[in-house]
């Protein structure tokens, strides 16, 4: 059906945020919730990400992160490929388009790429553009590992949710993601990065290991086995299966369920389940949320106060909590 964004898409649940001209994904908001819909959209190729792809889904992560009535977000694949129906969340890297020191932007310089001419129209900021003419025009990038950490640190819920294929740079993302929903029939899980000589070294392995144990997450790089749904479920890198069918309808309702919490609850669980595997940046993040707590204490507020006053604080009313 031309123009439909999936399958398993309902139009009258979603509408789409239009500020983007985005090609590679899709960008929804709930009309009914507090929660945004991101999906890659290249289904002729298993959703593999180039860079732009990359850059959009960065875009849009950036911009979930700022909308304060939004809740939870939604990681997806559409489908299904309308060469021979297989459905993918997304399948790594572009493997067509990997250059000698990464993956390659596709538009070269002079073509008149769709987003060349929206530059021309100063309508979106292109991302290569760094304002350096002397800066090379196309190097290699893996800059979906920008993408994991955005993920890591946005202050809500990512669910993955999982239509068919999760593989490659893809099964890493599914890994990074807060919780992941796979369709019973369809989803499958796989491995290749040791096949196409690339190797995620951070999350898409290390914290892999955290949610299955060490032996089976070397099995899943060093076997390269596929698993289906309730194989991942049980391997504790799936939260839960449901019917192909049904799986926008429930990812919807987890994300109403989240969104009907305490966001400051929530934001402060995120960050404190990342601590443990985050280091210092972990710390970091999760000091930088107690300071914003922090800063809206009487207290806090006397000490601003009194600096800008030009006196000394006065915190003889504070109790030294215990
Ligand atoms: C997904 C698979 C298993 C699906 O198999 P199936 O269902 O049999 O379909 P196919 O006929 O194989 O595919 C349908 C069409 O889609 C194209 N296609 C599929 N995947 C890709 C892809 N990744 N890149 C380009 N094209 C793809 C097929 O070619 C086919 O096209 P047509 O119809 O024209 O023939 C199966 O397709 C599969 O195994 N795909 C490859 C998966 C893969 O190896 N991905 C790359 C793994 N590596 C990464 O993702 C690295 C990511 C990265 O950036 C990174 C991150 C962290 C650290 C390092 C790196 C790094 O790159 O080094």
């Amino acid at each position: 059906m031309p123009g439909m964004v999936s399958e398993l898409f309902d139009p009258d649940r979603w509408e789409p945020i239009e500020r983007f001209d985005f090609t590679d994904i899709t960008y929804h908001r709930s009309t009914e919730t507090g929660a945004v819909r991101i999906a890659f959209d290249r289904p002729e190729v298993r959703n593999a990400f180039r860079p732009e792809t990359v850059d959009e889904l960065s875009e849009a992560l950036d911009h979930a992160k700022r909308l304060t009535d939004v809740g939870c977000v939604l990681l997806t694949g559409n489908g299904p490929s309308p060469k021979d129906g297989g459905w993918a969340f997304c399948s790594g890297g572009d493997q067509r388009i990997r250059g000698e020191s990464g993956y390659e932007y596709e538009a070269d310089a002079d073509s008149e790429s769709p987003r060349d001419s929206e530059q021309a129209s100063g309508e979106q900021r292109d991302p290569r553009d760094i304002g350096d003419e002397d800066a090379p025009e196309n190097v290699g990038r893996l800059h979906i590992l920008e993408v994991q950490r955005q993920i890591r640190h946005i202050p809500k819920p990512v669910v993955a949710v999982v239509p068919g294929w999760a593989v490659g740079g893809g099964h890493s993302l599914h890994v990074v993601c807060d919780l992941t929903l796979a369709s019973e029939e369809h989803a499958k899980f796989l491995q290749t990065d040791p096949d196409v000589g690339s190797f995620d070294g951070g999350f898409g392995s290390a914290y892999l290991a955290r949610q299955v144990g060490q032996k089976k997450a070397r099995e899943v790089f060093f076997l390269g086995k596929t698993y289906d749904a309730e194989e991942a479920a049980d391997m504790g890198m799936v939260n839960d299966v449901v019917p192909h069918e049904e799986l926008a309808d429930e990812a919807l309702d987890w994300a109403r369920r989240m969104n009907e919490k305490s966001p400051t609850a929530m934001r402060m669980l995120k960050y404190a389940f990342n601590l443990d595997s985050d280091g210092m940046v972990g710390q970091q993040v999760f000091a930088g949320e107690a300071t914003r707590l922090a800063y809206m204490t009487d207290e806090a507020q006397e000490g601003r106060d009194a600096f800008n006053e030009g006196r000394k604080p006065d915190f003889d009313d504070v109790p030294w909590h215990y």
